[in-house]
């Protein structure tokens, strides 16, 4: 390949006359912003352990009452995006988020969309535009774009879920603000329950059109019955997972991120091929062995992990007796709608 010309090849003065007139020359920077073949990823693969996060995330508790956070988060941060950046990759953002017993978080809205998986606890809700939502381990609760949203708790012990926003992405669009509101009215009627079952839509309530995420709560019992039915129907499948959708539309539950639930079968071993999306792997249930280049992984349940786009992934569970249900969230959406999407099998 073709060397190019470097910045320092020309005269200190010429370059001193194009920054004055804010111009710079492409050539020295050619290589960077366009390698050969694969892009530079400053996503690292990073592991978040459980285990050593909670106990600092219950200190937060003790050390910032709620009225100092407003949320009360650690963020997973990349190292290889630089800490303070906030960013678990490109795209993606990714929080521990505490709330304890009798606290509320109040309400307000964005344009980053966010979902949150309950890791631990019971007893706490969101409210989303007036539907109040449940909060329950595994459970996944969507509040995208625009959304109105608040927390509080009503049982007695901590909380805990993890973020998931595409914060970077939308703060990169300088596209980022909150807009704070008034404490919600809750509305009757709930999207988790009208629609349970896939191919049955209520009637005659139900107004194609009516909403545009017309399913907010997912809740876990269904996600892990549903993979279990496809594992038992389905022996020889080597992939079992499901997509959170929109279910009026078919279309990926928010516009930004897209978010799986998979089932590991007992010892079973899974390659996934290099696609071009980052994605974040976040045991439910069981134990993993993740792969990702030259990092190998442990995760055991409620532990978190990223991994760059464009490198093959392989997934074993560690158990030889019980499945493992892992939860996925990844920048595909992104990638198929602006055309950037690969596999490479
Ligand atoms: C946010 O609104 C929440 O509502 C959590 O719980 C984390 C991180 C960045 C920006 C907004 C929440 C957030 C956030």
């Amino acid at each position: 390949m073709q060397e190019l010309g470097r910045l320092e090849d020309l005269p200190k003065d010429y370059v001193h006359d194009l920054r004055e007139l804010n111009l710079v020359p492409l050539w020295p920077s050619l290589r960077g912003v366009l390698p050969p073949n694969i892009p530079t990823r400053h996503t690292q693969p990073t592991h978040w352990a459980y285990k050593t996060l909670r106990p600092l995330l219950l200190k937060a508790g003790e050390l910032t009452p709620i009225e100092k956070a407003e949320r009360r988060v650690l963020v997973l941060a990349n190292p290889g995006h630089g800490l303070e950046k906030m960013q678990a990759s490109a795209a993606i953002y990714l929080g521990m988020q505490l709330l304890l017993p009798g606290e509320w978080a109040p309400s307000h809205r964005h344009t980053p969309n966010a979902v949150r998986m309950i890791v631990e606890g019971d007893g706490a809700y969101t409210t989303v535009d007036g539907e109040k939502c449940s909060m329950s381990r595994g459970d996944l609760i969507l509040t995208p774009t625009g959304t109105w949203h608040e927390h509080g708790h009503e049982g007695n012990q901590p909380v805990i879920w993890l973020d998931v926003l595409d914060l970077p992405l939308v703060y990169y669009m300088e596209a980022s603000y909150h807009i704070n509101g008034d404490k919600q009215s809750v509305l009757p009627g709930e999207g988790d329950k009208k629609y349970t079952r896939s191919g049955l839509s209520p009637s005659p309530a139900f107004e194609r059109g009516n909403k545009a995420y017309p399913m907010l709560r997912y809740p876990w019992v269904e996600a892990k019955a549903a993979l279990e039915s496809i594992a038992n129907d389905a022996p020889d499948q080597e992939h079992v997972q499901l997509t959170y959708i929109n279910p009026e539309t078919g279309a990926d539950a928010e516009n930004i991120l897209g978010f799986y639930a998979m089932m590991l079968r007992q010892g079973q071993t899974l390659r996934l091929p290099a696609r071009s999306p980052a994605q974040v792997f976040h045991v439910i249930e069981g134990s993993v062995q993740v792969k990702i280049v030259d990092h190998d992984f442990t995760l055991i349940e409620a532990d978190t992990c990223c991994a760059p786009g464009y490198e093959a992934i392989t997934l074993t569970n560690m158990s030889k007796s019980s499945p493992c249900f892992i939860f996925i969230a990844d920048e595909s959406p992104l990638h198929k709608k602006l055309g950037v999407y690969e596999s490479r099998g």
